[in-house]
């Protein structure tokens, strides 16, 4: 690693408001075709062994409402880790950021993070990338009308798959990219896979673009396990809530009550495994097909891998990145990396 910053605090900035307008050209997948076949995916998974179901449909409506609620909780330290990480140390982030940059938002959301980060950053465009085509949509519109100035486009892209930024970036050289993948989302792509993903971006972001990117880092385990599951109960909430996008996607008979949330750290794989325990025998059908789970069988539904700083920063070397700069807080227990080909 070229440089690991020490913490400390310097005001948040403030978010510029600004009049109605904006400029938005969403990109749909050809034909409105869907971009996976989630029914097939979801019968492949809840067939496997173990049973299984990709994280990505944790998130639907609900699911987003429950994770936003999760990020305010008292036991899940990453939100508000990374924002500290991010107040104290924007300043320094920006200055080692090229200039006229396209800022590619990977997993907008609703661009909140974005919102703090672009009144600094010298940026001629904005790009949100989604898996959620109209919702990111609109959220890029309404972005757009805080920085009436500044380009704002929308793009459906699903990471979980194979994926192409290419079309909607404009000049590399004039324009470098700034890929910003905040939320430690990269810990629920496997180690291998999360290479891939970075290898990817890098190859995208060509010579003088970059990437800025957050991890959770390794500590110890009862504060990682209390992270994913709260006293309150909602992380269980959001992972029950799955079942449900079972049942209207695949057409399954879940009962969420039926499933134990359980959320462990296995050491040795160095993640949180998530997963919907069996309460007692049960018996879920789908149109011809069906799967018997006895007491204690287990659909995982989430994996959460936490890095030391050395793992990470490895990680981004074997992407391809030769420039890396980590920022973390005083526990360093969250990274926030920079990296450059
Ligand atoms: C989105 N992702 C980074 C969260 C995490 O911490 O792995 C998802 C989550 N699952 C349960 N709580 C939060």
């Amino acid at each position: 690693m070229t440089n690991i910053r020490p913490y400390s605090l310097t005001p948040a900035a403030a978010v510029a408001a600004a009049p109605e307008k904006t400029a938005v050209q969403p990109r749909r997948h050809p034909e409105g075709v869907p971009l996976d076949n989630r029914a097939a995916e979801l019968a492949a998974g809840l067939q496997a062994e173990p049973a299984r179901i990709d994280p990505k449909f944790l998130y639907d409506a609900q699911g987003c409402v429950l994770f936003n609620a999760i990020c305010e909780l008292e036991e899940y330290y990453p939100t508000r880790t990374e924002r500290a990480i991010f107040e104290a140390h924007r300043a320094a982030i920006v200055r080692s950021l090229p200039a006229s940059v396209q800022w590619v938002d990977l997993g907008c959301g609703d661009c909140a993070k974005s919102r703090d980060w672009l009144p600094h950053v010298d940026a001629c465009r904005y790009v949100g990338v989604d898996i959620a085509a109209d919702w990111v949509r609109r959220e890029v519109a309404a972005l757009g009308r805080h920085f009436p100035q500044m380009p704002c486009e929308a793009m459906e892209a699903d990471f979980s798959g194979e994926f192409d930024l290419h079309g909607a970036l404009v000049d590399l050289h004039e324009h470098p990219p700034v890929f910003f993948y905040p939320g430690s989302s990269i810990g629920n792509f496997s180690p291998g896979r999360a290479v891939a993903f970075m290898a990817a971006i890098g190859r995208e972001a060509g010579a003088r673009g970059c990437l800025l990117i957050s991890a959770d880092l390794r500590k110890d385990r009862q504060t990682m396990e209390r992270a994913y599951a709260d006293d309150l109960g909602v992380t269980a909430a959001f992972n029950r809530n799955v079942l449900r996008v079972c049942n209207r996607v695949l057409g399954t008979d879940f009962q969420p009550a039926d499933f134990a949330h359980e959320a462990i750290f296995d050491a040795e794989r160095g993640r949180i495994e998530m997963r919907l325990r069996a309460r007692k025998r049960v018996r879920v059908r789908w149109g011809a097909m069906g799967r018997t789970f006895q007491p204690g069988d287990a659909i995982v539904t989430e994996h959460s891998y936490k890095y030391t700083p050395e793992q990470f920063d490895g990680m981004l070397a074997e992407a391809g990145f030769s420039v890396r700069s980590m920022w973390t807080d005083p526990r360093a227990w969250f990274g926030v990396f920079l990296a450059q080909r």
